[in-house]
């Protein structure tokens, strides 16, 4: 029997290595930027920059730490913070009653609640019933499965004529992993015809997404690429300064590839890394406990 260090180094080999563990790929949802950096602070703003797919209690521990974090305006339970001001050009032009497809990328299973509603976000306060629900989510015991992470909603007919202008109302994937304490959003912003009928007229310029919003989903996938590379690397220096191979190429390519590793470096290791770490370890056994 190897070493602990080795051998969780070996198994954890066997996953796909990230720090958070969900988010929606399609629709594009809202993604990190400048607005969210001055209303949640530079610490909370690069914890998501680097790792879209972490939970909103990963950046609360960030955000304990900093005094640029101002809570009311990060309103941080709605969309982890992230805000329309950086998104105005990735938001979707649906017709009343539209059904939509989502795509969800679950990295690693805990299990929870999840429900995808349409958010008033001027008050954070969902409008109508939940588009769709599901009372187990994503369970360790049975593995994430296919409905879960591919599914449709459609939209109410009914919405209120707030939704027509951009910003106000989203569509927000909501996953509350209770077995960790972890809760995952991704928004997606949209306008719809008020009220009645397809379409109403004035439907804001034709075109729904355009290309910004491809570009931002490559960019989103370069970046999870690169966050996925950090945990091992905490792992392995936890777990045992220097013992695994996997460790130098880790460091390496996190470390180079990252735009925000100067900011990064310069504060040191953020706050969230050991509760991650934790987390992460968590997560290989229950993996393995669930095969
Ligand atoms: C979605 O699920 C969460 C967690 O259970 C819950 O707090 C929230 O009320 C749900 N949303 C709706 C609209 O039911
Ligand atoms: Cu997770």
């Amino acid at each position: 029997m190897k070493s602990f260090a080795a051998t969780t180094a070996a198994l954890a080999a066997l996953l796909p290595l990230v720090h958070g563990h969900g988010f929606v790929t399609s629709p594009q949802p809202r993604m990190p930027g400048p607005a969210m950096k001055a209303a949640c602070g530079n610490q909370v703003e690069i914890n998501q920059q680097s790792d879209n797919y972490g939970n909103i209690q990963g950046e609360l521990q960030v955000a304990a730490t900093q005094n640029d974090y101002n809570a009311a305006e990060c309103d941080i339970w709605l969309c982890k913070g992230y805000k329309f001001d950086d998104n105005k050009d990735n938001v979707f032009s649906y017709k009343a009653g539209q059904t939509i497809d989502f795509g969800v990328d679950i990295r690693a299973p805990h299990t929870g609640v999840a429900n995808v509603s349409v958010v008033d976000t001027a008050s954070n306060s969902v409008i109508g019933q939940p588009l769709i629900s599901w009372d187990v989510y994503a369970s360790t015991a049975t593995g994430v499965k296919p409905d879960e992470t591919s599914f449709k909603v459609t939209l109410p007919t009914d919405l209120p004529s707030k939704c027509a202008t951009a910003g106000n109302c989203v569509l927000q994937w909501y996953w509350y992993a209770q077995s960790i304490d972890q809760t995952y959003e991704s928004c997606i912003d949209f306008t719809v015809g008020g009220g009645s009928a397809s379409g109403s007229g004035s439907s804001s310029s034709g075109s729904t997404t355009s290309m910004p919003a491809t570009a931002k989903t490559t960019t989103a996938a370069v970046q999870s690429s690169s966050a996925s590379v950090q945990p091992l690397t905490t792992l392995a220096t936890q777990a045992r300064q220097g013992t695994t191979p996997t460790q130098a190429a880790g460091s390496n390519s996190g470390s180079s590839s990252s735009s925000n590793g100067a900011g990064t470096a310069a504060s040191g290791i953020p706050t969230g890394s050991a509760q991650d770490t934790l987390e992460y370890v968590r997560a290989v056994f229950q993996y393995l406990a669930g095969n």
